[in-house]
């Protein structure tokens, strides 16, 4: 083979391996050898990263991997680019790339933008929680061929014909195409808001960009052209005088158990008097409205809600703006939507193993992490399950190192994750063993560590990396004589066996949008570990019909509730976008069709 192919091949693994330092080096011999710019751009550098994206839609390669590549790529670009511009070569389009006003979610956009700018694409990334006043801003400075918006959550989904709209009063609508895509954006969405492009992943999104400047009228990609109407109104719902149906037996229950031994009856396998509820998060307006202006303490009580979450306090301490803030931990955080103090990654306080040798968590015994567990006790102690809300082995490293960041890190630094992980779980155990001195009764640790696809990272690396340390955890929750209940999003399938191997006592919330199903997690696991989930909170718990999330509470029961070990919940959270009204709905019928012995006539499909 001629030593330029030869180069060429290296520079192609080197992408594909993520090894940028590789890279870098073989584009500048490439160029001292007398390849041209454009050759190794093209024969080299593009085809790999393109070949990345499809080991990721492939399910081969996770997000490390694609940011790796992508990183790879950059560092040959950047060799690349002088002479690029010397030699007058253009990018091959304009595109304006932001996740939209209310979402602060970026990896998936990240991705989008790291595959269009190896595809030759110039992208302004106008970043995360964009208005449409910055998004017309942007298209008038930069006349992009191409915008694309990403929205992650059902909440934000509208904001993507709020920007059409404002592109179309701007007179720009015309001059744009508008691409869309997300975890819970659908073809039929899409259609529906009027985006002339939809895909799934960042690859598709590529070839589909690309296409669209080759074909701007005639791509087969073009939504409008077949002219599929949509279904759905995406708005709530109504029904008509809906009324719960009462079974036909003595309601409501004459509760025969409290709310803590109700809990604990699904922990330990056995059937309680009815289903218990809880909830992971409820919105702070969702609850004022439920209780009339009252607190969460108010609505667990006027709803008889088996379960208390409760967390330490941190401080937190104002950086200027209103908005911004430092935790205990030493991440800048800023607030958005849901509440949410979003950190912000490049202000990420670990960023070498020097930082870790001198970075420390908070100090675990400050009585203060500890007033509102005692608030907590002195209220529900004994009544209701006092639930502990804490991390495991992922939320940590996220943000501590930077999301981004720590992706990388898992491949390229991975002592200086797991010393991350090892400092916060340490703090946690302590955090732990206080707080059961306090009442607590089960920990539950919210980490999400996948999304709809699976595992945001091979399973390899957290057999390796993460597991040891979530067994430690685990251990130690027990060794207080407290249960564990693990939360993570996503499609959980691939990491279950070795998280119910671990000694978790329940698993939430088997995430439909992941494709998870509570009968099969039932079946399999269902004699070693309590399930909580999963009543779809993406569409159904925002938009109705009544009737349906009935019929969904009654189905979640029928396949999760046998012989007890079934909390029945949210697939989510009770986040900003639920109708309180459905919610009413689910824990009216969560109380009426969940009675144990469970009444398999009154819970039949109807
Ligand atoms: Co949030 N979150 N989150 N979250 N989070 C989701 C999105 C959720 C689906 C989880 C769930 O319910 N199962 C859910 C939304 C439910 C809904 O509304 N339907 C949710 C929620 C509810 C929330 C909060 C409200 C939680 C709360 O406080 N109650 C809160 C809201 C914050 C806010 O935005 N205001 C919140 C917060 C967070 C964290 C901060 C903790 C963190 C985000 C960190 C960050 O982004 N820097 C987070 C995470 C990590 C997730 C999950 C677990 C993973 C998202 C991710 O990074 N995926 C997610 C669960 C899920 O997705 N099932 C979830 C990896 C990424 C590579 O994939 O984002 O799908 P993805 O991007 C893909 C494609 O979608 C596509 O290409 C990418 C690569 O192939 N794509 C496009 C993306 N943009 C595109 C644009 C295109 C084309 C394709 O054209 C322009």
């Amino acid at each position: 083979m001629p030593d330029s192919e030869r180069l060429k091949d290296e520079l192609y693994e080197g992408v594909i391996d993520g090894d940028d330092i590789s890279v870098a080096r073989g584009a500048r011999q490439g160029l001292e050898e007398g390849l041209g710019a454009e050759e190794i751009l093209y024969d080299a550098l593009i085809p790999a990263l393109e070949e990345v994206g499809r080991l990721f839609e492939q399910g081969q390669y996770f997000v490390p991997e694609m940011l790796i590549g992508a990183k790879a790529m950059k560092a040959g670009l950047n060799v690349l680019q002088p002479v690029l511009a010397n030699t007058g070569v253009k990018p091959v389009g304009t595109y304006v790339l932001l996740t939209v006003k209310g979402d602060i979610h970026d990896i998936g956009k990240d991705l989008v933008r790291v595959m269009l700018e190896g595809a030759g694409f110039r992208v302004i990334d106008l970043g995360v929680n964009v208005t449409p006043e910055k998004l017309i801003e942007a298209v008038k400075e930069h006349q992009p061929e191409i915008v694309g918006f990403s929205a992650f959550l059902t909440t934000t989904m509208p904001m993507f014909k709020t920007n059409i709209e404002a592109l179309k009063e701007a007179g720009l609508r015309d001059k744009v195409k508008v691409m869309v895509g997300g975890a819970p954006i659908t073809e039929e969405f899409a259609r529906h808001v009027g985006a002339d492009g939809f895909a799934e992943e960042a690859s598709t999104a590529t070839r589909i960009a690309i296409d669209f400047l080759k074909h701007p009228d005639t791509s087969a990609y073009l939504l409008q052209k077949n002219g599929v109407q949509s279904t759905k109104t995406y708005a709530r719902i109504e029904s008509a005088g809906f009324v719960m149906p009462r079974p036909p037996r003595p309601l409501p229950a004459n509760a025969a158990m409290t709310s803590l031994e109700r809990v604990l009856a699904a922990l330990r396998h056995q059937e309680p008097d009815r289903v218990p509820h809880f909830e992971w998060v409820h919105d702070v307006d969702l609850i004022k409205k439920m209780t009339g202006g009252g607190d969460y303490y108010d609505l667990i009580e006027q709803y008889d809600i088996d379960g208390v979450m409760v967390a330490p306090a941190y401080r937190k301490q104002t950086l200027g703006e209103p908005d911004l803030l430092a935790d205990e931990w030493g991440a800048v955080r800023r607030i958005g939507k849901d509440n949410y103090a979003m950190p912000v990654d490049d202000q990420a306080p670990i960023q070498s193993l020097a930082d870790l040798a001198t970075w420390q968590p908070p100090d675990p015994d400050d009585p203060y992490r500890y007033e509102p567990i005692k608030k907590a006790a002195a209220r529900f102690g004994g009544k209701r399950a006092i639930i502990l809300q804490m991390r495991d082995v992922w939320s940590g490293p996220r943000d501590y190192i930077g999301y981004a960041q720590l992706f990388v890190n898992l491949k390229k630094q991975p002592e200086l994750v797991e010393g991350v992980v090892i400092k916060c779980v340490d703090h946690y155990i302590r955090v732990i063993q206080r707080a059961a001195e306090m009442g607590v009764n089960i920990v539950f640790s919210g980490d999400d560590v996948a999304d709809n696809r699976g595992p945001m990272f091979a399973p390899a690396i957290w057999e390796s990396l993460l597991l040891p340390h979530y067994k430690r955890l685990v251990a130690a929750i027990h060794e207080c004589g407290l249960y564990h209940w693990k939360h993570s999003d996503g499609n959980m399938y691939p990491l279950l066996d070795s998280i119910v191997a671990a000694g978790s006592d329940g698993i939430d919330p088997i995430d439909p949008s992941g494709g998870m199903e509570l009968a099969v997690v039932k079946a399999k696991y269902g004699d070693r570990v309590a399930i909580k989930g999963n009543v779809d909170q993406t569409e159904l718990l925002m938009y109705g019909p009544p009737e349906k999330v009935v019929a969904e509470v009654k189905k979640c029961i029928r396949e999760a509730g046998a012989g007890g070990g079934y909390v029945c919940s949210s697939s989510n959270s009770i986040h900003s976008g639920v109708d309180p009204e459905l919610y009413k709905v689910m824990l009216d019928a969560i109380h009426h069709f969940g009675q144990y012995p469970l009444d398999w006539d009154l819970l039949a499909a109807d």
